[in-house]
């Protein structure tokens, strides 16, 4: 027998053990609020680093360095892109999946395709020593445009059919460098997270004739509870089922489906969004808050995409403080995700946080000069 359904609509959400289904990956979620309450001898995260100089001579992101390519990099002083020079995916992959046993459609066993592609990576700031939860927002406006610059640019090769985002922010998320940036993998084919995405989504307008994201985010704004902020043009929820314990969503008010059809007025307010979101995230534990986070849209091959909404993903680890993180191991990895934080409760605590920097004012401090 399986237990009924909660309509969340007309019901208070249960208290103890349930689960929360995902429509947008059709996943489930186990959540656990009693949990909370148990003792907790885990790992303990190393503190932050000592402050960091404005910019960094053994850095290879900082302005006039040089790459391991060989490589110099310009005196940027906005944003700066280029080629990864370690690229997960390369324009031909000159592999055979043939010639390591490997078979095609015929063999439900083995199967392997070659994975073509081109990596890139943004610079968000000529600046070592800032995020962009520190940085204004023109600065993060020059970010947003260098994004959807990156997809139109990638967009133009013939084999490129999809471009994912994201960044990884902090040694907690396995990020190599502190100054400020961001990766960009563009791929002859789908990656899975989005194409499952694609599909639920198709599947949602067919049925509906509307889309997923966009009634799910007008229900979250309708019932407030897990708002994080809001402006003219985007929202920020903690999803109904979100795995990471301050995971969230910005989604776009109007119908986008990829970042280069924001209007002017969009990306101003989404730079804007950004600012008030990561500042939340640093001023909850007052520390560097890590994450990853990625951009998920249309694929940019030209197809028909039903009921595809632009949005936007944050999978922060930190669960108690800046030292106690959550990991999806054991029953994670094995049976299904599963959180103890409900997540009306991390909407309220971000929710409830200043959308100033607890270190503004104290930019000057963060960064010595070249000199010092
Ligand atoms: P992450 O810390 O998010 O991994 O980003 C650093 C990226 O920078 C990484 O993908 C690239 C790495 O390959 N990189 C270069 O392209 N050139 C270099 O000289 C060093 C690192």
């Amino acid at each position: 027998m399986y237990a009924a359904r909660v309509d969340v609509t007309a019901s208070p959400l249960p208290d103890g053990p349930h689960r929360r289904y995902n429509p947008l990956l059709d996943e489930w979620v186990l959540v656990s609020p009693h949990r909370l309450k148990r003792p907790w001898q885990g790992q303990v995260e190393p503190e932050p680093p000592p402050m960091l100089p404005a910019y960094d001579p053994n850095c290879y992101l900082c302005p006039g360095n040089e790459r391991a390519s060989g490589e110099r990099n310009p005196s940027y002083e906005t944003t700066f892109a280029f080629d990864n020079d370690f690229p997960a995916l390369v324009p031909s992959s000159g592999a055979s999946p043939a010639a390591s046993g490997a078979r095609g459609p015929g063999d439900s066993l083995f199967v392997a395709e070659p994975q073509t592609g081109r990596c890139r990576v943004v610079c968000f700031s000529p600046r070592h020593d800032v995020t962009l939860a520190q940085m204004d927002t023109p600065g993060i406006r020059a970010v947003v445009d260098a994004w959807a610059d990156e997809i139109e640019r990638l967009s133009r090769f013939d084999a490129v059919r999809y471009v994912q985002v994201f960044e990884n922010k902090g040694a907690a998320m396995g990020c190599s460098n502190p100054h400020p940036h961001c990766q960009i993998w563009a791929s002859a084919s789908v990656p899975h997270i989005p194409a499952r995405k694609l599909e639920m989504q198709r599947r949602y307008a067919a049925r509906t004739g509307r889309d997923l994201v966009g009634d799910y985010v007008a229900r979250e704004i309708a019932s407030g509870e897990r708002v994080v902020c809001r402006n003219d043009a985007w929202a920020v929820v903690v999803p109904f089922w979100a795995v990471w314990p301050f995971e969230t969503m910005i989604a776009p008010l109007r119908f986008v489906g990829d970042l280069r059809e924001l209007s002017d007025d969009e990306r101003g307010q989404l730079a804007d969004i950004i600012r008030s979101l990561t500042a939340r995230y640093d001023n909850l534990f007052q520390s560097s808050f890590p994450y990853s986070m990625g951009w998920h849209g249309r694929p940019v091959d030209g197809g028909d995409y039903p009921g595809c909404r632009l949005h936007a993903v944050y999978f922060p680890p930190l669960l108690r403080s800046a030292s106690v993180r959550k990991f999806l191991v054991g029953y994670e990895m094995t049976g299904e995700p599963q959180r103890d934080l409900t997540a009306e409760s991390a909407a309220e605590r971000l929710r409830g946080l200043p959308e100033v920097h607890y270190l503004d004012g104290a930019a000057a401090r963060l960064g010595a000069s070249p000199g010092s």
